[in-house]
This record gives C-alpha cells, structure tokens and sequence, in this order.
C-alpha cells in the first residue's frame, strides 16, 4: 500500500533530497511551504509536480493541524528551523520560535491529529557544543554556544519526551554537518566553493571569512537522508548520530575547493572580524557506531570528493 509522508523545510537543503528519496520509494509526498512573496523552487524544480504542497509555517499551530489533516501522513519529517546558525545571535527569539517551540507544534499536531504516524526530528551536533568528549556520540552531554544550538536541544528533548509521555514514534536524528550544492549560499562549504567558481570566472576578486580553524564532521546531505529515513524504518523508536567519523579544518575546506580550480586561497582569502561568532564551536567530530550497527547505514560520498563535486557545481551554476 502506498505510504503517505509529510515533510517540513521542503525548500531546504534535506527537504529536496528527502523528498526524491520518498518519491523514488514510491511515497505519495506533501509538504508544507509557507507562504512567500516569490516561491523559493530552486533545489525542488525537478520534483515540483510530485509534490502535493500545503501552506503553513511552524509557527501557527492551525497550520500545522491542517497539514496533518490532509496529508494523513504515516511518516513525518520535521526538517523545518531556521537553521543558520550566525543569524541565531541576530534574530535569538525567532529562531527559538521555529528551531525549538515549532518543534512541539508539529508534536501537538501529529498527537492530536495522527498520533500513531512516525516522527522524525531534525537535531544537530551543534547541540554538542563546547564539546566534552570526543568523538560525540549519542550518550554525550549537550553544551550548545549558540540561540540555534540552545534551541535543538529543547527540539530534541520534546521529541524523547513525547515518545515516552505519549508512546509515540519519535526518534532524534542527531545529524554532524551535510553539505551539496543544494546548501544556501551563506553556510561554509557552500560560501568557499561559490567564491571560487566566481573568482575563478573573474566575477569576484576576494572571499571574505571567518574562524579558519574550526572543525567540521563534513558528510553528503544525500547520504544523511537516507539514515532520516532508515530511522522511521526500525521497530522502535530510537535517537541515531549520524556522522562520516572524519574531522577537518575550515582551512582544509579552502584549500581543497581552491586548489581543485587551479587556485592559491592565500591569493584571496581575507579574515574579516564580522564572520567571527560571539561563541564558537571548535571541534565537532561524530561517532555512528550505533547508526552503522543497527540501521545498516553506510556513507557513499566523501568529504574531498564533495567538495570538488561542489566547486564544479557552482562553475558550471555560474557559466550558465
Ligand atoms: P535549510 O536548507 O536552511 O532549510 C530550512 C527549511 O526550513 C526551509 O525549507 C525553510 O523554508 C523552512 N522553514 C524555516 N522556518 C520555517 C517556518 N517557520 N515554518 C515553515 N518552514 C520553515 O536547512 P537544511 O540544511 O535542509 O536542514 C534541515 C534541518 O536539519 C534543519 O532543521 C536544520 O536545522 C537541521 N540540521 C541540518 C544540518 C546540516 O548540516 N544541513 C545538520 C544538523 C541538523 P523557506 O525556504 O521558506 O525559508
Ligand atoms: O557552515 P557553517 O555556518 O555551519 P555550522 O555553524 O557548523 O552549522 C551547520 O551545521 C550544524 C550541524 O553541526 C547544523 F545544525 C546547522 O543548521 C548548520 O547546517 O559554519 C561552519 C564553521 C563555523 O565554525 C564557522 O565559524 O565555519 C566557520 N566559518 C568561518 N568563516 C564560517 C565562515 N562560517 C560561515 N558561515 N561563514 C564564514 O565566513
């Protein structure tokens, strides 16, 4: 029988691979967008006309039972947030807003609504923070250093608390950073390789950055949505790290994505004090023994084949 899935942050990044994943597996897919002045298309064109979409935002809890309603969903993905962690310090309240109470909103919705359809939330290994031990895996305490960080940590403990308050479905993926040329343009990997393609076309003449020294577990996001969907899968409801087990320097970053264009990034790279965060997370490094074990789950891409796969995406983006 043909399942019904609801997912959240369709725009996005993960949205976009989800939703091609779901619909190769034959899933009837809806999906909320909220409503804005120009529609938001660019990663969902392909797939636009297998969409079923409902307006609503995370925000309006009517919304968000009336997406239920209509869906009938047998699994959701709860993917929408403002997930930018840099603008978290700029709009703190917002972002605790959709990235943390929008949570329990779609909880409450599912629960009143379809209580028994399976729950997927988007967590995130910035709720690791100020690291405490390394690698991090899924019995680690939480240290978030960021309104965004703070705010999916609240996300992931609503989502364990209605699976043990309610019996509910709901599982925690505690995702390590995943990148494509699907990322927005203002997150790391993504700002480097679009500024390559530029400088390298003659558009741009400097990249402008941050904190260099920064660590990333950097994996593929079409990788990462296949363990949302392996989660829903299990016959109980667990809370899974996702992660490659590899860690890299933003500066390795740079240096793989300029030198795949035939570049020196000493040539361009500027620091630039306005992209240092007021509270920096140094080092994030992913242990998904438990992940590898118990779903099967296995990484395809990785992190340098990514990046180079990137940086041909934005020449070829831009010459266009
Ligand atoms: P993304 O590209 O920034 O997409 C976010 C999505 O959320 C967009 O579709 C956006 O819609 C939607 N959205 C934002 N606020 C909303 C609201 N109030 N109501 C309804 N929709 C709203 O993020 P992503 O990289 O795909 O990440 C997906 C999820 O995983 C997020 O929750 C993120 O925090 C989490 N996560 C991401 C990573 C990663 O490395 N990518 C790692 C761990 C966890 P518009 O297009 O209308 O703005
Ligand atoms: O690419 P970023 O903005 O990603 P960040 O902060 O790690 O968050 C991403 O991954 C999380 C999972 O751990 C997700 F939950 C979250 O939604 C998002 O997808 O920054 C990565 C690193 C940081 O240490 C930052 O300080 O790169 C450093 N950096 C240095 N210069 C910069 C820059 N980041 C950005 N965005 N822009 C810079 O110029």
């Amino acid at each position: 029988m043909t399942k019904n899935a609801l997912i959240t942050g369709i725009t996005g990044q993960d949205g976009s691979y989800l939703a091609e994943l779901l619909l190769e597996k034959g899933y009837k897919v809806f999906a909320l967008r909220r409503r804005t002045s120009v529609p938001i298309m660019e990663n969902i064109e392909h797939i636009k006309n297998e969409i079923e979409f409902i307006e609503g935002d995370l925000l309006d809890q009517g919304s968000l039972i009336n997406a239920v309603r209509i869906s009938n969903p047998d699994e959701v993905y709860n993917l929408a947030a403002q997930s930018f962690v840099g603008t978290s310090w700029i709009q703190p309240v917002l972002t605790g807003q959709s990235t943390g109470i929008g949570v329990t909103n779609m909880l409450e919705a599912v629960r009143l609504t379809k209580p028994e359809a399976r729950f997927y939330q988007a967590s995130s290994s910035e709720m690791f923070g100020k690291v405490v031990e390394t690698p991090q895996k899924e019995t680690t305490p939480f240290y978030p250093r960021s309104p965004y960080g703070v705010a999916k940590v609240y996300g992931h403990w609503i989502t364990v608390n209605y699976r043990e308050s309610y019996d509910m479905f709901a599982c925690s993926g505690i995702l390590f950073n995943h990148e494509s040329p699907r990322r927005g343009v203002e997150f790391v990997t993504r700002k480097v390789t679009d500024a390559v393609a530029r400088i390298k076309l003659g558009l741009q003449t400097e990249l402008r950055m941050g904190n260099l020294d920064a660590k990333r577990d950097w994996g593929f996001a079409g990788d990462y949505v296949k363990a949302m969907w392996l989660m829903l899968q299990q016959d109980q409801p667990e809370d899974f790290v996702i992660s490659t087990g590899e860690t890299h320097t933003v500066e390795e970053l740079v240096e793989i994505a300029f030198t795949h264009a035939g570049l020196n990034w000493r040539d361009y790279v500027v620091i630039d004090p306005k992209f240092v965060r007021p509270a920096e997370v140094d080092l994030l490094l992913g242990d998904c023994t438990k992940a590898k074990e118990k779903l099967g789950w296995k990484l395809e891409v990785g992190f340098e084949q990514m990046v180079k796969m990137m940086v041909e995406n934005d020449l070829q983006k831009i010459q266009r």
